[in-house]
C-alpha cells in the first residue's frame, strides 16, 4: 500500500482488474451491502434515499466510501431543509456571556491564527435500528480558528461553564435558529473549531457558510452550521435539541430510566465496500470512535459464527505526513481496514465488522439492555451480500 499524502489506494479506486473472469455474463465488480434491519431494508435502495431526503437527510453514497477523506460533493447532510444565504461581507458572530462580549466580522475571525483537523463527523442517529442504513457519516479536513482562540479574544470564559451555539437557519414555526449547547469542559477536551474551510475549499452554503462549529469526537448535532451566536452560560443549555431531540434513556444504578444526551461518538466500525478481486472479494471499511485508539478490527462473513482479523491502518499510517497537520490533529480520524474474503461460493451471506480498542473494549454485538433510543447505537451492523 502506498504511503504519503492522501495516497491510500483502496481496491476499486482504479479500474477493475478482473475482466478476465467471465464465467458469468458481466459479473458484478462490487456487491451491494443490504441492510438487514430498519427502514432501509424495507424501502430498498431506490426508495430509502427519497424517504431520507424528505426529512432533509442525505447519506454518503457508497462510491465515495473509500479513501481517507470524504469528498465535499456527496458528503452526508442533515439539517432542516432551509439553508440560510449568508453574505461574507455582512456576516457577524456575536459572543456573549464572556468578560468582553463582542461581535466578529468574518475578516476579523479569519485574521486569528488558524488550524486544521481531520475528523469523523457522524450524526448521532447514524445507523440506528429505525433507519438501518449507515451513511450519515463522513471524514473531512476542517480549517478555521480554535474556539479557545476566539474566547481568549473576548477576555476568556469568565463565569461561563457552558456554551450554547446558535445557527442562523430559521426553523419553521418557532422561527428561531438551530441551537445546541455543550459544557466548557467538553468544548475544551474536543478542541472545538470554528471552521471556514472543508477539505481546503471554502465552506459550501449547505455546510454552514461562512462559519460552522466542529467538535471533534462529539456527535454532529453539536457541529452547528451558519454559526451566528456563541452564548456563554452559567448552567447547561436547556434547548429543545439538547433536552428532547438528541436524547436516549439509560437505566441508572438504581434501575431508574433517566434521559441521556447524545455526546461522544462510541466505538464503532462498518463494512463500506465489497469489491471483486479475481475469485475473491475485498471488503473494506472504517473503525472509529471510542475513547482510545482502534487496536483491532475483526470481520465475520458467516453471520457471527467465526471472526477473522482484518488488516488495519490508522490515520497516522494511511495519511503519511499530511501538510500542516500534527498527529494530534488526526486524533478523531477513522482507521481503515481491509479483509480478503477468499472465493466464497455463490449464495447469500451476512457480513459485519467489529472494532476493538484497549483490552476489554469491544464494539457491542447486541444492543445495550440499559439504553433505549435512536442515538449512539454502537453495536455491530450486519449486512447481507449476495455472491453471484
Ligand atoms: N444550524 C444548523 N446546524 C446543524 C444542523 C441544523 O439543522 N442547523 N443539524 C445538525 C445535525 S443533526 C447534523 S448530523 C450535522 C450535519 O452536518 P452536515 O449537514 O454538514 O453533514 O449538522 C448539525 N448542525
Ligand atoms: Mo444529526
Amino acid at each position: 500500500m502506498a504511503t504519503g499524502t492522501h495516497s491510500l489506494n483502496h481496491p476499486g479506486d482504479s479500474a477493475p482488474a478482473a475482466a478476465e473472469s467471465v464465467a458469468l455474463a458481466q459479473p458484478p465488480e462490487e456487491l451491494d451491502l443490504h441492510p438487514v434491519e430498519g427502514m432501509a431494508r424495507w424501502l430498498g435502495r431506490l426508495l430509502h434515499p427519497i424517504a431520507f431526503r424528505m426529512v432533509s437527510m442525505v447519506e454518503q453514497p457508497r462510491e465515495t466510501m473509500s479513501g481517507p477523506l470524504s469528498p465535499v460533493k456527496g458528503y452526508f447532510r442533515r439539517d432542516r431543509h432551509r439553508h440560510p444565504e449568508v453574505a461574507a461581507e455582512t456576516y457577524a458572530l456575536r459572543v456573549t456571556g464572556v468578560p468582553n462580549p463582542r461581535t466578529f466580522s468574518l475578516a476579523e475571525l479569519q485574521a486569528l491564527p488558524q488550524e486544521s483537523r481531520v475528523l469523523v463527523m457522524e450524526c448521532a442517529g447514524n445507523g440506528n435500528h429505525v433507519m438501518g442504513s449507515a451513511g450519515l457519516i463522513g471524514q473531512a479536513k476542517w480549517t478555521g480558528v480554535a474556539l479557545k482562540t476566539v474566547l481568549e479574544a473576548c477576555g476568556g470564559t469568565g463565569d461561563s461553564t457552558h456554551f450554547a451555539c446558535h445557527g442562523l437557519d430559521p426553523i419553521p414555526v418557532i422561527r428561531r435558529g438551530y441551537h445546541y449547547g455543550l459544557s466548557l469542559e467538553e468544548l475544551t477536551r474536543s478542541r472545538a473549531l470554528l471552521a471556514f474551510q472543508m477539505n481546503g475549499e471554502p465552506l459550501p452554503r449547505s455546510r454552514g457558510f461562512p462559519v460552522r462549529l466542529v467538535v471533534p469526537g462529539v456527535y454532529s448535532m453539536s457541529h452547528v452550521k451558519w454559526l451566528g451566536h456563541i452564548e456563554g452560560k452559567t448552567a447547561p443549555h436547556n434547548g429543545i435539541h439538547n433536552r428532547f431531540v438528541f436524547v436516549n434513556k439509560r437505566r441508572n444504578a438504581a434501575g431508574k430510566w433517566v434521559k441521556e444526551q447524545a455526546r461522544w461518538i462510541g466505538l464503532k466500525s462498518m463494512v463500506t465496500r465489497c469489491i471483486r478481486d479475481g475469485d475473491d472479494w475485498t471488503l473494506t471499511g472504517w473503525a472509529w470512535g471510542g475513547a482510545d485508539e482502534i487496536q483491532e478490527v475483526k470481520v465475520s462473513v458467516d453471520g457471527g459464527e467465526s471472526w477473522q482479523q482484518a488488516e488495519l491502518s490508522g490515520p497516522g499510517k494511511y495519511f503519511g505526513a499530511p501538510d500542516g497537520l500534527e498527529s494530534g490533529d488526526l486524533e478523531h480520524a477513522w482507521s481503515v481496514w481491509t479483509y480478503r474474503w477468499r472465493g466464497p461460493a455463490s449464495g447469500s451471506y451476512r457480513i459485519a465488522s467489529r472494532a476493538f480498542a484497549q483490552e476489554g473494549q469491544a464494539q457491542r454485538l447486541e444492543e445495550d439492555p440499559d439504553v433505549k433510543g435512536h442515538f449512539n447505537q454502537t453495536r455491530v451492523k450486519w449486512r447481507r451480500v449476495d455472491v453471484p
